[in-house]
Protein backbone atom coordinates (compact mmCIF):
# COMPACT_ATOMS: atom_id res chain seq x y z
CA UNK A 1 0.00 0.00 0.00
CA UNK A 2 1.41 3.77 -0.13
CA UNK A 3 1.98 5.23 2.04
CA UNK A 4 1.61 9.29 2.75
CA UNK A 5 4.30 11.44 3.22
CA UNK A 6 5.91 11.79 6.50
CA UNK A 7 7.07 15.65 7.21
CA UNK A 8 10.68 14.18 7.51
CA UNK A 9 11.30 12.87 4.31
CA UNK A 10 14.45 14.30 2.60
CA UNK A 11 14.89 17.23 -0.02
CA UNK A 12 15.80 16.18 -2.99
CA UNK A 13 17.76 17.74 -5.60
CA UNK A 14 18.06 17.27 -9.65
CA UNK A 15 18.90 19.23 -12.69
CA UNK A 16 14.87 19.08 -14.41
CA UNK A 17 16.24 20.31 -17.84
CA UNK A 18 18.66 18.41 -20.46
CA UNK A 19 21.93 17.96 -19.00
CA UNK A 20 23.39 19.92 -22.43
CA UNK A 21 24.40 23.54 -22.90
CA UNK A 22 21.26 26.01 -23.67
CA UNK A 23 20.22 29.61 -22.66
CA UNK A 24 19.26 28.86 -18.99
CA UNK A 25 18.92 25.15 -17.13
CA UNK A 26 16.86 24.79 -14.07
CA UNK A 27 17.70 22.95 -11.24
CA UNK A 28 14.82 21.43 -8.63
CA UNK A 29 14.72 21.33 -5.24
CA UNK A 30 12.19 19.65 -2.83
CA UNK A 31 11.51 18.63 0.69
CA UNK A 32 10.75 19.80 4.30
CA UNK A 33 14.65 21.64 4.19
CA UNK A 34 14.50 22.94 0.68
CA UNK A 35 14.09 26.51 1.36
CA UNK A 36 16.86 26.50 4.69
CA UNK A 37 19.46 24.47 2.51
CA UNK A 38 19.66 26.45 -0.12
CA UNK A 39 19.78 29.41 1.78
CA UNK A 40 22.94 28.40 3.35
CA UNK A 41 24.35 28.38 -0.34
CA UNK A 42 22.12 31.67 -1.33
CA UNK A 43 23.86 35.30 -1.60
CA UNK A 44 20.54 37.97 -2.61
CA UNK A 45 18.88 40.59 -1.07
CA UNK A 46 17.02 39.21 0.99
CA UNK A 47 17.25 35.54 2.65
CA UNK A 48 14.46 33.15 0.52
CA UNK A 49 12.86 31.66 3.90
CA UNK A 50 12.01 35.40 4.43
CA UNK A 51 10.26 36.08 0.82
CA UNK A 52 6.51 35.02 -0.05
CA UNK A 53 5.59 31.83 -2.01
CA UNK A 54 5.61 32.22 -5.73
CA UNK A 55 8.02 34.91 -6.13
CA UNK A 56 11.29 35.26 -7.87
CA UNK A 57 14.74 36.61 -6.46
CA UNK A 58 17.99 37.34 -8.08
CA UNK A 59 21.35 36.38 -6.37
CA UNK A 60 24.29 34.24 -6.62
CA UNK A 61 25.06 30.32 -5.64
CA UNK A 62 28.20 30.25 -3.76
CA UNK A 63 31.10 27.87 -3.25
CA UNK A 64 31.92 26.14 0.34
CA UNK A 65 35.16 29.11 0.22
CA UNK A 66 32.52 32.08 -0.50
CA UNK A 67 32.95 32.17 -4.44
CA UNK A 68 29.92 32.84 -6.81
CA UNK A 69 29.45 29.39 -9.06
CA UNK A 70 26.91 31.88 -10.87
CA UNK A 71 24.24 34.36 -10.77
CA UNK A 72 21.23 32.74 -10.26
CA UNK A 73 17.55 33.33 -10.66
CA UNK A 74 15.47 31.50 -7.58
CA UNK A 75 11.78 30.73 -7.88
CA UNK A 76 10.38 30.00 -4.44
CA UNK A 77 7.28 27.52 -3.71
CA UNK A 78 6.27 27.37 0.28
CA UNK A 79 3.62 26.13 2.15
CA UNK A 80 3.66 22.95 0.30
CA UNK A 81 2.04 25.02 -3.04
CA UNK A 82 4.43 23.49 -5.59
CA UNK A 83 4.26 20.55 -7.94
CA UNK A 84 5.02 18.08 -5.20
CA UNK A 85 2.73 19.38 -2.61
CA UNK A 86 6.56 20.48 -0.64
CA UNK A 87 8.14 23.12 0.08
CA UNK A 88 10.47 23.45 -3.42
CA UNK A 89 12.73 25.99 -4.99
CA UNK A 90 13.48 25.90 -8.59
CA UNK A 91 16.85 27.79 -9.52
CA UNK A 92 17.90 28.89 -12.75
CA UNK A 93 21.11 29.35 -14.13
CA UNK A 94 23.29 29.60 -17.30
CA UNK A 95 22.77 26.76 -19.12
CA UNK A 96 25.73 25.12 -18.66
CA UNK A 97 26.15 21.29 -17.23
CA UNK A 98 29.50 22.24 -15.84
CA UNK A 99 27.37 25.16 -13.82
CA UNK A 100 24.27 22.94 -12.88
CA UNK A 101 26.75 19.87 -11.76
CA UNK A 102 28.58 22.54 -9.40
CA UNK A 103 25.43 24.03 -7.55
CA UNK A 104 24.23 20.64 -7.25
CA UNK A 105 27.49 19.60 -5.39
CA UNK A 106 27.38 22.15 -2.90
CA UNK A 107 23.48 21.78 -2.33
CA UNK A 108 24.59 17.52 -2.05
CA UNK A 109 26.86 19.12 1.24
CA UNK A 110 23.41 20.24 2.92
CA UNK A 111 20.76 18.18 3.94
CA UNK A 112 19.80 17.29 0.31
CA UNK A 113 19.95 14.19 -1.54
CA UNK A 114 20.09 13.52 -5.62
CA UNK A 115 16.40 12.86 -6.62
CA UNK A 116 15.59 9.22 -8.01
CA UNK A 117 14.10 8.83 -11.31
CA UNK A 118 10.29 10.05 -11.37
CA UNK A 119 10.60 11.25 -7.47
CA UNK A 120 9.46 14.30 -8.17
CA UNK A 121 6.07 13.09 -9.36
CA UNK A 122 5.85 10.43 -7.26
CA UNK A 123 5.92 12.89 -4.63
CA UNK A 124 3.27 14.74 -6.36
CA UNK A 125 1.05 11.48 -6.21
CA UNK A 126 2.16 10.57 -2.89
CA UNK A 127 0.97 13.93 -1.60
CA UNK A 128 -1.98 13.92 -3.65
CA UNK A 129 -1.01 16.59 -5.98
CA UNK A 130 -2.49 14.26 -9.10
CA UNK A 131 -3.70 10.09 -9.44
CA UNK A 132 -1.61 7.97 -10.72
CA UNK A 133 -2.86 8.08 -13.97
CA UNK A 134 -2.07 11.69 -14.12
CA UNK A 135 1.56 11.17 -12.97
CA UNK A 136 1.99 8.59 -15.79
CA UNK A 137 0.76 11.24 -18.75
CA UNK A 138 3.21 13.56 -16.85
CA UNK A 139 5.85 11.17 -18.92
CA UNK A 140 3.62 11.09 -22.09
CA UNK A 141 3.27 14.64 -22.38
CA UNK A 142 7.22 15.08 -21.93
CA UNK A 143 7.50 12.15 -24.72
CA UNK A 144 4.83 13.50 -26.75
CA UNK A 145 6.20 13.88 -30.77
CA UNK A 146 3.48 14.79 -32.27
CA UNK A 147 0.20 17.54 -32.00
CA UNK A 148 -2.24 14.35 -31.55
CA UNK A 149 0.32 12.47 -29.20
CA UNK A 150 0.48 15.91 -26.98
CA UNK A 151 -3.40 16.36 -26.59
CA UNK A 152 -4.33 12.24 -25.89
CA UNK A 153 -1.50 12.99 -22.91
CA UNK A 154 -2.80 16.27 -22.20
CA UNK A 155 -6.23 14.84 -21.90
CA UNK A 156 -4.82 12.19 -19.48
CA UNK A 157 -3.11 14.89 -17.10
CA UNK A 158 -6.00 17.04 -16.75
CA UNK A 159 -7.98 14.10 -15.28
CA UNK A 160 -10.53 12.78 -18.26
CA UNK A 161 -9.84 9.39 -17.73
CA UNK A 162 -9.26 9.68 -13.86
CA UNK A 163 -12.91 11.57 -13.66
CA UNK A 164 -14.41 8.45 -15.55
CA UNK A 165 -12.97 5.89 -13.73
CA UNK A 166 -13.52 7.74 -10.17
CA UNK A 167 -17.34 7.90 -11.09
CA UNK A 168 -16.82 3.94 -12.15
CA UNK A 169 -16.08 3.19 -8.63
CA UNK A 170 -18.81 5.28 -7.00
CA UNK A 171 -21.17 3.33 -9.70
CA UNK A 172 -19.88 0.00 -7.82
CA UNK A 173 -19.52 1.23 -4.54
CA UNK A 174 -23.27 2.14 -4.79
CA UNK A 175 -24.29 -1.35 -6.37
CA UNK A 176 -22.38 -3.10 -3.49
CA UNK A 177 -23.71 -1.34 -0.58
CA UNK A 178 -26.86 -2.74 -2.07
CA UNK A 179 -25.72 -5.91 -1.70
CA UNK A 180 -24.80 -5.31 1.89
CA UNK A 181 -27.78 -3.87 2.84
CA UNK A 182 -30.02 -6.59 2.07
CA UNK A 183 -26.88 -9.19 3.80
CA UNK A 184 -27.68 -6.81 6.72
CA UNK A 185 -31.54 -7.11 6.69
CA UNK A 186 -32.22 -10.17 4.74
CA UNK A 187 -32.38 -13.90 6.94
CA UNK A 188 -31.79 -15.91 3.98
CA UNK A 189 -30.54 -14.15 0.45
CA UNK A 190 -31.39 -11.36 -1.84
CA UNK A 191 -34.69 -10.50 -2.86
CA UNK A 192 -35.53 -10.44 -6.26
CA UNK A 193 -36.31 -6.78 -6.92
CA UNK A 194 -32.97 -5.45 -5.81
CA UNK A 195 -31.25 -8.59 -7.58
CA UNK A 196 -32.47 -7.02 -10.57
CA UNK A 197 -31.40 -3.77 -10.23
CA UNK A 198 -28.06 -5.21 -9.02
CA UNK A 199 -27.91 -6.94 -12.21
CA UNK A 200 -28.55 -3.67 -14.01
CA UNK A 201 -26.27 -1.84 -12.47
CA UNK A 202 -23.50 -4.08 -13.17
CA UNK A 203 -24.14 -4.24 -16.49
CA UNK A 204 -24.41 -0.39 -16.96
CA UNK A 205 -20.45 -0.39 -15.80
CA UNK A 206 -19.96 -3.65 -18.15
CA UNK A 207 -20.55 -1.56 -20.60
CA UNK A 208 -18.70 1.62 -19.75
CA UNK A 209 -15.79 -0.18 -19.17
CA UNK A 210 -15.60 -2.28 -22.21
CA UNK A 211 -16.40 1.27 -24.20
CA UNK A 212 -13.13 2.40 -22.46
CA UNK A 213 -11.65 -1.06 -23.68
CA UNK A 214 -12.34 -0.51 -27.14
CA UNK A 215 -10.63 3.41 -27.06
CA UNK A 216 -7.26 1.48 -26.23
CA UNK A 217 -6.23 1.06 -30.49
CA UNK A 218 -7.10 4.09 -30.60
CA UNK A 219 -4.77 5.32 -27.77
CA UNK A 220 -2.25 3.73 -28.21
CA UNK A 221 -1.92 4.69 -31.93
CA UNK A 222 -2.01 8.48 -30.87
CA UNK A 223 0.36 7.61 -27.57
CA UNK A 224 2.91 5.45 -29.21
CA UNK A 225 2.44 5.14 -32.74
CA UNK A 226 2.14 2.30 -35.26
CA UNK A 227 4.38 -0.15 -36.95
CA UNK A 228 4.17 -0.52 -40.41
CA UNK A 229 5.87 -3.34 -42.57
CA UNK A 230 6.23 -2.76 -46.37
CA UNK A 231 6.28 -6.18 -47.40
CA UNK A 232 6.25 -8.12 -51.01
CA UNK A 233 7.77 -10.22 -53.41
CA UNK A 234 11.23 -9.22 -54.55
CA UNK A 235 11.07 -5.85 -56.86
CA UNK A 236 7.53 -5.14 -56.32
CA UNK A 237 8.45 -1.43 -55.23
CA UNK A 238 8.67 -1.71 -51.23
CA UNK A 239 11.91 0.46 -51.33
CA UNK A 240 10.62 2.96 -54.08
CA UNK A 241 7.33 3.27 -51.52
CA UNK A 242 9.38 3.90 -48.79
CA UNK A 243 11.54 6.38 -50.49
CA UNK A 244 8.62 8.45 -51.68
CA UNK A 245 7.17 8.36 -48.31
CA UNK A 246 10.12 10.04 -46.88
CA UNK A 247 11.04 12.09 -50.07
CA UNK A 248 14.51 11.18 -49.88
CA UNK A 249 16.96 8.38 -51.74
CA UNK A 250 16.76 6.52 -47.75
CA UNK A 251 16.88 2.70 -49.80
CA UNK A 252 18.57 1.33 -52.29
CA UNK A 253 16.37 1.00 -55.09
CA UNK A 254 17.49 -1.34 -58.47
CA UNK A 255 15.28 -3.81 -60.83
CA UNK A 256 17.39 -6.31 -59.29
CA UNK A 257 15.17 -8.41 -57.22
CA UNK A 258 16.50 -9.11 -53.63
CA UNK A 259 17.76 -5.87 -53.42
CA UNK A 260 17.01 -4.85 -50.15
CA UNK A 261 18.32 -7.13 -47.20
CA UNK A 262 18.18 -5.14 -43.80
CA UNK A 263 15.35 -3.25 -42.55
CA UNK A 264 15.16 0.00 -43.26
CA UNK A 265 13.44 1.89 -40.17
CA UNK A 266 11.79 5.41 -40.40
CA UNK A 267 9.29 7.41 -39.21
CA UNK A 268 6.43 9.42 -41.18
CA UNK A 269 3.95 11.78 -39.71
CA UNK A 270 0.54 11.96 -41.14
CA UNK A 271 -1.65 14.34 -39.87
CA UNK A 272 -0.12 13.99 -36.13
CA UNK A 273 0.02 10.29 -36.09
CA UNK A 274 3.44 8.52 -35.97
CA UNK A 275 3.84 5.70 -38.78
CA UNK A 276 6.78 3.56 -37.80
CA UNK A 277 8.00 2.26 -41.49
CA UNK A 278 9.57 -0.90 -42.01
CA UNK A 279 11.13 -1.44 -45.33
CA UNK A 280 11.85 -5.45 -45.56
CA UNK A 281 13.52 -7.79 -48.03
CA UNK A 282 11.42 -8.74 -50.54
CA UNK A 283 9.70 -12.43 -49.56
CA UNK A 284 11.40 -15.46 -51.83
CA UNK A 285 12.29 -19.13 -51.61
CA UNK A 286 16.48 -18.07 -51.82
CA UNK A 287 19.58 -19.56 -51.44
CA UNK A 288 21.54 -16.78 -51.15
CA UNK A 289 23.02 -17.12 -47.39
CA UNK A 290 22.50 -13.10 -47.18
CA UNK A 291 18.99 -12.87 -48.71
CA UNK A 292 17.83 -15.92 -46.55
CA UNK A 293 18.73 -14.04 -43.48
CA UNK A 294 16.96 -10.89 -44.52
CA UNK A 295 13.90 -12.91 -45.55
CA UNK A 296 13.93 -14.32 -42.07
CA UNK A 297 13.82 -10.57 -41.08
CA UNK A 298 11.31 -9.27 -42.96
CA UNK A 299 8.68 -12.45 -41.75
CA UNK A 300 9.97 -11.17 -38.18
CA UNK A 301 8.91 -7.16 -38.98
CA UNK A 302 5.63 -8.94 -40.89
CA UNK A 303 4.48 -10.94 -37.46
CA UNK A 304 5.50 -8.31 -35.34
CA UNK A 305 3.94 -4.89 -37.73
CA UNK A 306 0.78 -3.71 -36.55
CA UNK A 307 -0.56 -2.71 -40.25
CA UNK A 308 1.31 -4.89 -43.30
CA UNK A 309 1.37 -2.86 -46.57
CA UNK A 310 1.40 -5.59 -49.05
CA UNK A 311 3.29 -4.49 -51.98
CA UNK A 312 2.24 -6.16 -55.84
CA UNK A 313 3.51 -5.45 -58.94
CA UNK A 314 0.82 -5.44 -61.27
CA UNK A 315 3.39 -5.94 -63.59
CA UNK A 316 3.39 -9.50 -62.04
CA UNK A 317 0.13 -9.76 -60.41
CA UNK A 318 -0.81 -10.26 -57.09
CA UNK A 319 0.57 -12.70 -55.01
CA UNK A 320 -1.84 -15.53 -53.63
CA UNK A 321 0.53 -17.35 -52.11
CA UNK A 322 2.27 -14.98 -50.32
CA UNK A 323 -1.07 -13.40 -49.23
CA UNK A 324 -1.96 -16.63 -47.83
CA UNK A 325 1.19 -16.66 -45.61
CA UNK A 326 1.04 -12.98 -44.42
CA UNK A 327 -2.63 -14.06 -43.31
CA UNK A 328 -1.36 -16.99 -41.03
CA UNK A 329 1.35 -14.67 -39.78
CA UNK A 330 -0.06 -11.15 -39.18
CA UNK A 331 -3.13 -11.23 -36.70
CA UNK A 332 -3.78 -8.34 -36.73
CA UNK A 333 -6.44 -8.44 -39.47
CA UNK A 334 -5.04 -4.48 -40.54
CA UNK A 335 -3.28 -5.81 -44.02
CA UNK A 336 -3.49 -3.13 -46.24
CA UNK A 337 -3.41 -4.90 -50.40
CA UNK A 338 -1.54 -2.55 -52.59
CA UNK A 339 -1.07 -2.24 -56.02
CA UNK A 340 2.04 -0.65 -57.75
CA UNK A 341 3.11 0.48 -60.76
CA UNK A 342 -0.05 0.98 -62.20
CA UNK A 343 1.79 3.49 -64.27
CA UNK A 344 2.73 0.36 -66.08
CA UNK A 345 -0.38 -1.83 -66.45
CA UNK A 346 -3.92 -1.72 -64.86
CA UNK A 347 -4.34 -3.81 -61.96
CA UNK A 348 -7.01 -6.82 -61.93
CA UNK A 349 -9.86 -5.67 -60.10
CA UNK A 350 -11.04 -6.33 -56.41
CA UNK A 351 -7.94 -7.46 -55.54
CA UNK A 352 -6.58 -4.42 -53.70
CA UNK A 353 -7.59 -1.77 -51.38
CA UNK A 354 -5.56 0.93 -53.12
CA UNK A 355 -3.89 1.41 -56.08
CA UNK A 356 -0.39 3.43 -56.66
CA UNK A 357 2.38 4.02 -58.48
CA UNK A 358 5.61 4.73 -56.13
CA UNK A 359 6.84 6.20 -59.22
CA UNK A 360 5.01 8.41 -60.66
CA UNK A 361 2.83 9.27 -57.32
CA UNK A 362 -0.16 8.41 -58.35
CA UNK A 363 -2.74 6.99 -55.78
CA UNK A 364 -0.73 8.16 -52.87
CA UNK A 365 -3.14 10.60 -51.45
CA UNK A 366 -5.80 7.39 -51.25
CA UNK A 367 -2.53 5.86 -49.34
CA UNK A 368 -2.05 8.33 -46.74
CA UNK A 369 -5.77 8.06 -46.08
CA UNK A 370 -6.24 4.42 -45.89
CA UNK A 371 -3.20 4.19 -43.48
CA UNK A 372 -5.11 6.66 -41.10
CA UNK A 373 -8.04 4.98 -41.39
CA UNK A 374 -6.87 1.52 -40.49
CA UNK A 375 -4.79 2.61 -37.71
CA UNK A 376 -7.62 4.54 -36.42
CA UNK A 377 -10.31 2.53 -36.64
CA UNK A 378 -13.71 4.22 -37.42
CA UNK A 379 -13.85 5.96 -33.86
CA UNK A 380 -13.93 9.10 -33.48
CA UNK A 381 -13.60 10.37 -30.03
CA UNK A 382 -13.74 14.18 -28.93
CA UNK A 383 -11.10 16.12 -26.88
CA UNK A 384 -13.10 15.53 -23.47
CA UNK A 385 -13.90 11.78 -24.07
CA UNK A 386 -12.17 9.58 -21.85
CA UNK A 387 -9.55 7.32 -23.61
CA UNK A 388 -7.45 4.32 -22.75
CA UNK A 389 -3.89 4.71 -24.00
CA UNK A 390 -1.23 2.77 -21.10
CA UNK A 391 -1.52 -0.71 -21.24
CA UNK A 392 -1.33 -0.66 -17.40
CA UNK A 393 -4.44 1.01 -17.55
CA UNK A 394 -5.60 -1.74 -20.00
CA UNK A 395 -5.11 -4.70 -18.49
CA UNK A 396 -6.97 -2.98 -14.93
CA UNK A 397 -10.16 -2.78 -17.22
CA UNK A 398 -9.93 -5.92 -18.26
CA UNK A 399 -9.27 -7.83 -14.69
CA UNK A 400 -12.58 -5.48 -13.62
CA UNK A 401 -14.66 -6.64 -15.88
CA UNK A 402 -13.97 -10.24 -15.62
CA UNK A 403 -14.81 -9.68 -12.00
CA UNK A 404 -18.03 -8.10 -12.80
CA UNK A 405 -18.88 -10.85 -15.12
CA UNK A 406 -18.13 -13.62 -12.57
CA UNK A 407 -20.81 -11.37 -10.36
CA UNK A 408 -22.99 -11.78 -12.76
CA UNK A 409 -22.32 -15.65 -12.72
CA UNK A 410 -22.64 -16.01 -9.32
CA UNK A 411 -25.87 -13.80 -9.00
CA UNK A 412 -27.40 -16.53 -12.17
CA UNK A 413 -26.35 -19.63 -10.37
CA UNK A 414 -27.83 -17.70 -7.36
CA UNK A 415 -25.14 -18.12 -4.88
CA UNK A 416 -25.04 -15.74 -1.69
CA UNK A 417 -24.35 -12.33 -1.51
CA UNK A 418 -21.08 -12.65 -0.54
CA UNK A 419 -20.22 -14.51 -3.37
CA UNK A 420 -20.94 -10.95 -5.61
CA UNK A 421 -19.64 -8.71 -2.91
CA UNK A 422 -16.07 -10.21 -3.23
CA UNK A 423 -16.38 -9.77 -7.13
CA UNK A 424 -17.75 -6.47 -7.12
CA UNK A 425 -14.93 -5.17 -4.17
CA UNK A 426 -11.77 -6.92 -6.63
CA UNK A 427 -13.47 -4.72 -9.90
CA UNK A 428 -13.42 -1.68 -7.15
CA UNK A 429 -9.83 -2.62 -6.31
CA UNK A 430 -8.79 -3.02 -10.34
CA UNK A 431 -9.93 0.56 -11.14
CA UNK A 432 -8.68 1.50 -7.90
CA UNK A 433 -5.42 0.30 -9.41
CA UNK A 434 -6.05 3.50 -12.48
CA UNK A 435 -5.88 6.07 -9.89
CA UNK A 436 -3.70 4.60 -7.64
CA UNK A 437 -6.14 4.63 -4.97
CA UNK A 438 -4.63 1.14 -4.12
CA UNK A 439 -1.28 0.34 -5.24
CA UNK A 440 1.62 -1.72 -4.46
CA UNK A 441 4.91 -0.13 -3.97
CA UNK A 442 6.18 -3.00 -6.97
CA UNK A 443 3.49 -0.93 -9.33
CA UNK A 444 4.91 2.20 -8.36
CA UNK A 445 8.55 1.91 -8.70
CA UNK A 446 7.74 0.33 -11.81
CA UNK A 447 5.99 3.49 -13.20
CA UNK A 448 8.32 5.95 -11.71
CA UNK A 449 11.73 4.00 -12.27
CA UNK A 450 10.95 4.54 -16.21
CA UNK A 451 10.75 8.37 -15.62
CA UNK A 452 14.24 10.62 -15.97
CA UNK A 453 16.08 12.25 -12.86
CA UNK A 454 14.47 15.62 -12.30
CA UNK A 455 10.91 14.77 -13.60
N1 LIG B 1 7.27 1.95 -63.56
C1 LIG B 1 7.39 1.80 -62.25
N2 LIG B 1 8.49 1.24 -61.74
C2 LIG B 1 8.60 1.10 -60.41
C3 LIG B 1 7.57 1.53 -59.54
N3 LIG B 1 7.95 1.26 -58.25
C4 LIG B 1 9.17 0.69 -58.34
N4 LIG B 1 9.56 0.58 -59.63
C5 LIG B 1 10.78 -0.03 -60.11
O1 LIG B 1 10.80 -1.37 -59.72
C6 LIG B 1 12.12 -1.82 -59.42
C7 LIG B 1 12.16 -2.40 -58.01
O2 LIG B 1 11.93 -1.37 -57.08
P1 LIG B 1 12.38 -1.49 -55.58
O3 LIG B 1 11.81 -0.31 -54.88
O4 LIG B 1 13.84 -1.70 -55.47
O5 LIG B 1 11.62 -2.80 -55.17
P2 LIG B 1 11.66 -3.61 -53.79
O6 LIG B 1 10.31 -4.13 -53.56
O7 LIG B 1 12.26 -2.77 -52.73
O8 LIG B 1 12.62 -4.80 -54.18
P3 LIG B 1 13.54 -5.71 -53.22
O9 LIG B 1 14.25 -4.84 -52.26
O10 LIG B 1 14.45 -6.37 -54.18
O11 LIG B 1 12.62 -6.69 -52.56
C8 LIG B 1 13.00 -0.59 -59.60
O12 LIG B 1 13.59 -0.64 -60.87
C9 LIG B 1 12.03 0.56 -59.51
O13 LIG B 1 12.46 1.71 -60.19
C10 LIG B 1 6.40 2.13 -60.12
O14 LIG B 1 5.45 2.51 -59.46
N5 LIG B 1 6.37 2.22 -61.45
MG1 LIG C 1 13.85 -3.01 -51.52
Amino acid sequence: MSQSLSQNEDTIVALATPNGVGAISVIRVSGPSAIPSVDKVFSGKKKLIDCASHTIHYGRILESGGEAIDDVLISVFSDGRSFTGEDSIEISTHGNPFIAQKIISVLLLQEIRLAEPGEFTKRAYLNGKLDLAQAEAVADVINSRTEVSLRGARNQLDGILSKKIDSLREQLIHTSSLIELELDFAEEDIHFMSLQEIVRNIDEIIEEIEALLKTFSFGKVIRDGVNVALVGPPNAGKSSLLNYFLKEARAIVSEVPGTTRDIIREDLFIDGIMFRLFDTAGIRATEDAVEKEGVLRSRNALKEADIVLFLNDTTVGFSEHLYSEILELNQSDRIVRVANKVDITRPEPDKYDVQISAKTGVGMQSLFEKLKAVALGSSTYTERTAIVSNIRHYDSLNKANEHLKSAKESINKRLTGEFISVDLRNAENDLGEIVGKITSDDILNNIFSKFCIGK
